[in-house]
Protein backbone atom coordinates (compact mmCIF):
# COMPACT_ATOMS: atom_id res chain seq x y z
CA UNK A 1 0.00 0.00 0.00
CA UNK A 2 2.96 1.97 1.25
CA UNK A 3 4.91 1.40 -2.23
CA UNK A 4 2.07 2.47 -4.31
CA UNK A 5 1.19 5.45 -2.89
CA UNK A 6 4.88 6.43 -2.87
CA UNK A 7 4.83 5.46 -6.42
CA UNK A 8 1.77 7.69 -7.21
CA UNK A 9 2.76 11.36 -5.35
CA UNK A 10 6.41 10.43 -7.18
CA UNK A 11 4.78 10.57 -10.19
CA UNK A 12 2.26 13.24 -9.58
CA UNK A 13 5.73 15.73 -8.42
CA UNK A 14 7.17 14.46 -11.37
CA UNK A 15 4.53 15.40 -13.97
CA UNK A 16 4.06 18.57 -12.17
CA UNK A 17 7.72 19.93 -12.30
CA UNK A 18 7.16 18.85 -15.88
CA UNK A 19 4.15 21.28 -16.38
CA UNK A 20 2.89 18.41 -17.69
CA UNK A 21 -0.09 19.05 -15.02
CA UNK A 22 -1.60 22.82 -14.33
CA UNK A 23 -2.07 23.10 -10.03
CA UNK A 24 -5.59 23.15 -9.46
CA UNK A 25 -5.83 26.81 -8.81
CA UNK A 26 -6.11 27.77 -5.26
CA UNK A 27 -8.81 29.33 -4.20
CA UNK A 28 -6.62 32.20 -2.57
CA UNK A 29 -4.71 32.60 -6.10
CA UNK A 30 -5.55 36.16 -7.38
CA UNK A 31 -6.43 36.77 -11.01
CA UNK A 32 -5.64 39.95 -12.46
CA UNK A 33 -7.31 42.05 -14.17
CA UNK A 34 -5.75 44.34 -16.89
CA UNK A 35 -7.85 47.72 -18.03
CA UNK A 36 -6.67 50.19 -20.67
CA UNK A 37 -7.52 53.19 -21.79
CA UNK A 38 -5.98 56.57 -23.96
CA UNK A 39 -6.38 59.44 -21.97
CA UNK A 40 -4.19 60.13 -19.20
CA UNK A 41 -3.71 59.35 -15.09
CA UNK A 42 -5.09 63.01 -14.44
CA UNK A 43 -8.20 62.46 -16.83
CA UNK A 44 -11.32 62.02 -14.48
CA UNK A 45 -11.46 58.56 -16.88
CA UNK A 46 -8.35 57.50 -14.76
CA UNK A 47 -10.10 58.63 -11.21
CA UNK A 48 -12.74 56.63 -12.05
CA UNK A 49 -10.82 53.75 -12.66
CA UNK A 50 -9.03 54.31 -9.47
CA UNK A 51 -12.27 54.05 -8.28
CA UNK A 52 -13.61 51.10 -10.02
CA UNK A 53 -10.29 48.88 -8.94
CA UNK A 54 -10.71 50.34 -5.54
CA UNK A 55 -14.08 48.36 -5.42
CA UNK A 56 -13.08 45.27 -6.93
CA UNK A 57 -10.32 44.34 -5.13
CA UNK A 58 -11.71 44.95 -1.38
CA UNK A 59 -15.27 43.65 -2.67
CA UNK A 60 -13.49 40.23 -4.09
CA UNK A 61 -11.32 40.14 -0.52
CA UNK A 62 -7.85 40.56 -2.88
CA UNK A 63 -9.30 37.77 -5.22
CA UNK A 64 -8.73 40.19 -8.06
CA UNK A 65 -5.98 42.84 -8.41
CA UNK A 66 -6.62 45.45 -11.44
CA UNK A 67 -4.05 46.77 -13.15
CA UNK A 68 -4.70 50.30 -15.12
CA UNK A 69 -2.47 51.58 -18.56
CA UNK A 70 -3.56 55.02 -19.40
CA UNK A 71 -1.90 56.69 -22.25
CA UNK A 72 -2.52 54.00 -25.19
CA UNK A 73 0.04 51.94 -23.75
CA UNK A 74 -1.97 49.03 -24.93
CA UNK A 75 -3.06 50.81 -28.39
CA UNK A 76 -5.65 53.06 -29.51
CA UNK A 77 -9.04 52.95 -28.81
CA UNK A 78 -9.68 50.19 -31.80
CA UNK A 79 -6.71 47.99 -30.54
CA UNK A 80 -7.96 47.64 -27.46
CA UNK A 81 -11.23 46.50 -28.49
CA UNK A 82 -9.84 44.32 -31.04
CA UNK A 83 -7.91 42.90 -28.10
CA UNK A 84 -11.49 42.23 -26.03
CA UNK A 85 -12.83 40.67 -28.78
CA UNK A 86 -9.65 38.37 -29.00
CA UNK A 87 -9.74 37.44 -25.15
CA UNK A 88 -5.80 39.14 -24.63
CA UNK A 89 -7.09 42.05 -23.07
CA UNK A 90 -10.33 42.62 -20.05
CA UNK A 91 -11.73 46.21 -20.31
CA UNK A 92 -10.78 48.79 -21.69
CA UNK A 93 -13.32 52.39 -21.98
CA UNK A 94 -13.28 53.89 -25.27
CA UNK A 95 -16.18 56.80 -26.78
CA UNK A 96 -19.09 55.07 -28.32
CA UNK A 97 -17.58 56.48 -31.40
CA UNK A 98 -15.34 53.69 -32.61
CA UNK A 99 -17.63 51.15 -31.43
CA UNK A 100 -20.02 52.22 -34.42
CA UNK A 101 -17.02 50.49 -36.87
CA UNK A 102 -18.33 47.07 -35.47
CA UNK A 103 -22.29 47.94 -35.23
CA UNK A 104 -23.23 50.96 -37.40
CA UNK A 105 -26.49 51.68 -35.13
CA UNK A 106 -23.84 53.56 -32.40
CA UNK A 107 -23.56 55.82 -34.18
CA UNK A 108 -26.42 57.29 -33.68
CA UNK A 109 -24.66 58.71 -30.49
CA UNK A 110 -22.66 60.86 -32.37
CA UNK A 111 -24.97 62.58 -34.17
CA UNK A 112 -24.42 66.88 -34.01
CA UNK A 113 -26.69 68.34 -30.82
CA UNK A 114 -28.24 65.09 -29.92
CA UNK A 115 -28.24 65.96 -26.39
CA UNK A 116 -29.54 69.44 -24.75
CA UNK A 117 -27.05 68.37 -21.47
CA UNK A 118 -25.38 65.81 -18.69
CA UNK A 119 -28.73 65.26 -17.03
CA UNK A 120 -30.71 64.18 -20.00
CA UNK A 121 -27.78 62.17 -21.62
CA UNK A 122 -27.93 60.60 -18.35
CA UNK A 123 -31.54 59.20 -18.41
CA UNK A 124 -30.94 58.46 -21.61
CA UNK A 125 -27.95 56.48 -21.22
CA UNK A 126 -28.88 54.35 -18.69
CA UNK A 127 -32.33 53.74 -19.35
CA UNK A 128 -34.00 51.23 -21.69
CA UNK A 129 -32.60 52.96 -24.75
CA UNK A 130 -28.64 52.97 -23.80
CA UNK A 131 -28.87 49.45 -22.03
CA UNK A 132 -30.75 47.92 -25.08
CA UNK A 133 -27.20 49.12 -27.29
CA UNK A 134 -25.00 47.83 -23.92
CA UNK A 135 -27.01 44.25 -24.23
CA UNK A 136 -26.35 44.04 -28.20
CA UNK A 137 -22.23 44.52 -27.54
CA UNK A 138 -22.43 40.53 -26.54
CA UNK A 139 -22.94 39.58 -30.52
CA UNK A 140 -19.33 41.73 -30.45
CA UNK A 141 -17.60 39.29 -28.25
CA UNK A 142 -17.69 42.52 -25.92
CA UNK A 143 -20.04 42.82 -22.47
CA UNK A 144 -21.05 46.54 -22.30
CA UNK A 145 -20.99 47.18 -18.29
CA UNK A 146 -21.61 50.71 -18.23
CA UNK A 147 -21.69 54.65 -19.86
CA UNK A 148 -19.25 56.72 -18.12
CA UNK A 149 -18.44 59.97 -19.98
CA UNK A 150 -15.91 61.78 -22.01
CA UNK A 151 -18.39 64.99 -22.47
CA UNK A 152 -19.66 67.71 -24.71
CA UNK A 153 -16.74 68.63 -27.17
CA UNK A 154 -15.28 71.62 -27.95
CA UNK A 155 -13.44 72.84 -30.66
CA UNK A 156 -9.62 73.82 -30.59
CA UNK A 157 -7.54 75.18 -33.77
CA UNK A 158 -4.13 77.59 -34.15
CA UNK A 159 -5.84 79.85 -37.30
CA UNK A 160 -8.66 81.73 -36.56
CA UNK A 161 -11.31 82.46 -33.46
CA UNK A 162 -13.84 80.39 -34.73
CA UNK A 163 -17.55 82.38 -34.16
CA UNK A 164 -19.78 80.53 -36.84
CA UNK A 165 -19.35 77.71 -39.11
CA UNK A 166 -18.30 79.54 -42.03
CA UNK A 167 -14.82 80.43 -39.75
CA UNK A 168 -14.41 76.38 -40.15
CA UNK A 169 -14.01 76.90 -43.52
CA UNK A 170 -10.65 74.95 -44.99
CA UNK A 171 -9.44 73.76 -41.51
CA UNK A 172 -7.93 70.67 -41.09
CA UNK A 173 -9.73 69.19 -38.04
CA UNK A 174 -8.71 65.99 -36.37
CA UNK A 175 -11.91 64.04 -35.93
CA UNK A 176 -12.40 60.15 -34.23
CA UNK A 177 -12.94 57.09 -37.21
CA UNK A 178 -16.48 58.02 -37.29
CA UNK A 179 -18.13 58.66 -40.41
CA UNK A 180 -20.77 60.81 -38.58
CA UNK A 181 -17.82 63.28 -37.50
CA UNK A 182 -16.79 63.49 -40.49
CA UNK A 183 -19.86 64.34 -42.37
CA UNK A 184 -20.40 66.78 -39.73
CA UNK A 185 -17.03 69.07 -40.40
CA UNK A 186 -17.61 68.05 -44.33
CA UNK A 187 -20.66 69.87 -44.36
CA UNK A 188 -19.66 72.93 -42.08
CA UNK A 189 -16.84 73.59 -44.88
CA UNK A 190 -13.74 72.30 -42.47
CA UNK A 191 -11.41 69.76 -44.00
CA UNK A 192 -12.01 66.18 -41.33
CA UNK A 193 -8.91 64.18 -40.92
CA UNK A 194 -9.95 60.78 -38.98
CA UNK A 195 -6.60 60.49 -36.45
CA UNK A 196 -6.21 57.64 -33.22
CA UNK A 197 -6.02 59.96 -30.11
CA UNK A 198 -3.09 59.14 -29.27
CA UNK A 199 -1.20 60.83 -32.67
CA UNK A 200 -3.34 64.21 -31.96
CA UNK A 201 -0.63 66.49 -29.61
CA UNK A 202 1.97 65.66 -32.31
CA UNK A 203 0.41 66.24 -35.87
CA UNK A 204 -0.98 69.90 -33.92
CA UNK A 205 2.51 70.35 -33.15
CA UNK A 206 4.24 69.66 -36.35
CA UNK A 207 0.91 71.66 -38.05
CA UNK A 208 -0.03 68.39 -40.14
CA UNK A 209 -3.74 69.92 -38.85
CA UNK A 210 -5.00 72.90 -37.85
CA UNK A 211 -7.23 71.80 -34.75
CA UNK A 212 -8.97 69.04 -33.37
CA UNK A 213 -12.12 68.68 -31.09
CA UNK A 214 -12.36 67.11 -27.26
CA UNK A 215 -13.82 67.75 -24.06
CA UNK A 216 -12.27 70.89 -22.35
CA UNK A 217 -11.05 68.20 -19.58
CA UNK A 218 -9.24 66.22 -22.00
CA UNK A 219 -8.15 69.61 -24.06
CA UNK A 220 -6.48 71.15 -20.94
CA UNK A 221 -4.87 67.77 -19.40
CA UNK A 222 -3.15 67.17 -23.23
CA UNK A 223 -2.00 70.11 -22.86
CA UNK A 224 -3.01 71.37 -26.65
CA UNK A 225 -2.70 74.76 -25.18
CA UNK A 226 0.99 74.66 -25.79
CA UNK A 227 -0.51 74.39 -29.84
CA UNK A 228 -3.32 76.06 -30.06
CA UNK A 229 -4.49 79.51 -29.68
CA UNK A 230 -8.19 79.21 -30.01
CA UNK A 231 -11.05 77.21 -28.66
CA UNK A 232 -14.42 77.58 -28.91
CA UNK A 233 -17.35 76.18 -26.22
CA UNK A 234 -19.25 74.33 -29.15
CA UNK A 235 -20.71 71.88 -27.52
CA UNK A 236 -21.01 70.40 -30.99
CA UNK A 237 -21.00 66.23 -30.08
CA UNK A 238 -21.92 64.63 -25.82
CA UNK A 239 -19.59 62.02 -26.14
CA UNK A 240 -20.37 58.57 -23.98
CA UNK A 241 -17.67 56.07 -22.60
CA UNK A 242 -18.94 52.78 -22.93
CA UNK A 243 -16.65 50.66 -20.09
CA UNK A 244 -16.39 46.87 -20.93
CA UNK A 245 -15.75 43.67 -20.76
CA UNK A 246 -13.71 41.11 -23.19
CA UNK A 247 -16.70 38.91 -23.26
CA UNK A 248 -14.38 35.58 -23.84
CA UNK A 249 -12.58 36.29 -20.48
CA UNK A 250 -15.92 37.01 -18.76
CA UNK A 251 -17.52 33.75 -19.71
CA UNK A 252 -14.90 32.47 -17.48
CA UNK A 253 -16.20 34.13 -14.51
CA UNK A 254 -18.19 32.55 -11.91
CA UNK A 255 -21.82 34.48 -11.69
CA UNK A 256 -20.26 35.64 -8.28
CA UNK A 257 -17.56 37.53 -9.86
CA UNK A 258 -19.45 38.94 -12.35
CA UNK A 259 -22.20 40.75 -10.49
CA UNK A 260 -19.25 41.85 -8.28
CA UNK A 261 -17.40 43.48 -11.36
CA UNK A 262 -20.35 44.70 -13.25
CA UNK A 263 -21.37 46.71 -9.60
CA UNK A 264 -18.57 48.06 -9.49
CA UNK A 265 -18.67 49.33 -12.89
CA UNK A 266 -22.07 50.61 -12.58
CA UNK A 267 -20.72 52.40 -9.43
CA UNK A 268 -17.95 53.75 -10.29
CA UNK A 269 -20.09 55.32 -13.42
CA UNK A 270 -21.89 57.43 -11.52
CA UNK A 271 -18.69 58.78 -9.55
CA UNK A 272 -16.75 59.37 -12.57
CA UNK A 273 -19.33 61.70 -14.57
CA UNK A 274 -19.30 63.32 -11.40
CA UNK A 275 -15.77 64.02 -11.13
CA UNK A 276 -15.58 64.67 -14.68
CA UNK A 277 -18.54 67.46 -14.63
CA UNK A 278 -16.30 68.99 -11.88
CA UNK A 279 -13.10 69.41 -14.04
CA UNK A 280 -14.52 71.13 -17.32
CA UNK A 281 -14.67 74.29 -15.70
CA UNK A 282 -11.38 74.26 -14.07
CA UNK A 283 -10.10 73.13 -17.35
CA UNK A 284 -11.51 75.77 -19.42
CA UNK A 285 -9.94 78.29 -16.48
CA UNK A 286 -6.65 76.87 -16.72
CA UNK A 287 -6.41 76.87 -21.06
CA UNK A 288 -7.38 80.80 -20.25
CA UNK A 289 -4.57 81.36 -18.10
CA UNK A 290 -2.23 79.60 -20.37
CA UNK A 291 -2.98 82.30 -23.27
CA UNK A 292 -5.78 80.62 -25.34
CA UNK A 293 -8.49 82.60 -26.45
CA UNK A 294 -11.81 81.03 -25.38
CA UNK A 295 -15.12 81.86 -27.65
CA UNK A 296 -18.31 81.29 -25.22
CA UNK A 297 -20.81 80.84 -28.13
CA UNK A 298 -23.76 83.46 -28.09
CA UNK A 299 -27.21 81.67 -28.37
CA UNK A 300 -27.42 83.15 -32.12
CA UNK A 301 -23.63 81.92 -32.76
CA UNK A 302 -24.62 78.41 -31.23
CA UNK A 303 -28.22 78.10 -33.33
CA UNK A 304 -26.12 79.05 -36.30
CA UNK A 305 -23.96 75.94 -36.03
CA UNK A 306 -27.28 73.65 -35.33
CA UNK A 307 -28.86 74.80 -38.39
CA UNK A 308 -25.40 74.13 -40.13
CA UNK A 309 -25.23 70.33 -39.10
CA UNK A 310 -29.08 69.96 -38.99
CA UNK A 311 -29.57 67.19 -41.90
CA UNK A 312 -26.91 65.15 -40.54
CA UNK A 313 -29.05 63.15 -38.87
CA UNK A 314 -31.14 62.02 -42.55
CA UNK A 315 -28.14 61.50 -43.92
CA UNK A 316 -26.67 58.10 -41.38
CA UNK A 317 -30.60 57.22 -40.99
CA UNK A 318 -30.29 53.83 -42.66
CA UNK A 319 -27.03 53.19 -40.93
CA UNK A 320 -28.29 53.58 -37.70
CA UNK A 321 -32.06 52.81 -38.15
CA UNK A 322 -34.67 55.15 -38.66
CA UNK A 323 -36.79 53.49 -35.47
CA UNK A 324 -33.30 54.37 -33.22
CA UNK A 325 -33.26 58.18 -34.12
CA UNK A 326 -37.09 58.06 -33.37
CA UNK A 327 -36.92 56.08 -30.54
CA UNK A 328 -33.47 57.99 -28.89
CA UNK A 329 -35.56 61.41 -29.89
CA UNK A 330 -38.55 60.31 -28.14
CA UNK A 331 -36.92 59.72 -25.19
CA UNK A 332 -34.59 62.86 -25.07
CA UNK A 333 -37.83 64.28 -25.15
CA UNK A 334 -39.00 62.63 -22.13
CA UNK A 335 -36.17 63.11 -20.30
CA UNK A 336 -36.20 67.16 -20.53
CA UNK A 337 -39.86 66.94 -19.76
CA UNK A 338 -39.23 65.34 -16.23
O1 LIG B 1 -9.44 56.42 -24.00
C1 LIG B 1 -10.04 57.71 -24.07
C2 LIG B 1 -10.26 58.01 -25.50
O2 LIG B 1 -10.98 56.93 -26.02
C3 LIG B 1 -11.08 59.24 -25.80
O3 LIG B 1 -10.62 60.35 -25.19
C4 LIG B 1 -11.12 59.32 -27.27
O4 LIG B 1 -12.41 61.31 -27.29
C5 LIG B 1 -11.57 60.62 -27.83
C6 LIG B 1 -10.93 60.99 -29.09
O5 LIG B 1 -11.07 62.15 -29.47
O6 LIG B 1 -10.31 60.10 -29.71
Amino acid sequence: MKSTFKMVSTTLGLLLAAGLMIAPASAAETRTIKVGIGLNEQSPQYTGLLKFKELVEKESGGRFKVDLFANAQLGDDTKMMTSLRAGTLEMTCPSTAPIAGLDKKWMVFDLPFLFPNEEVADKVLDGPFGQKYLESLPSQGIIGMAFWENGFRQLTNSVREIKSPADLKGLKIRTMENPVHLATFRGMGANPTPMPFSEIFSALQQKTIDGQENPSTTNFLQKYYEVQKYTTLSNHFYSPFVFMYSKRLWDRLSAEDQALILKAAKESAVYQRQVNRETMGKAVDGMEKAGMTVTRLTPEQHNAFVEATKTIAQQFEADFGADNLKTIRDEIAKAGNK
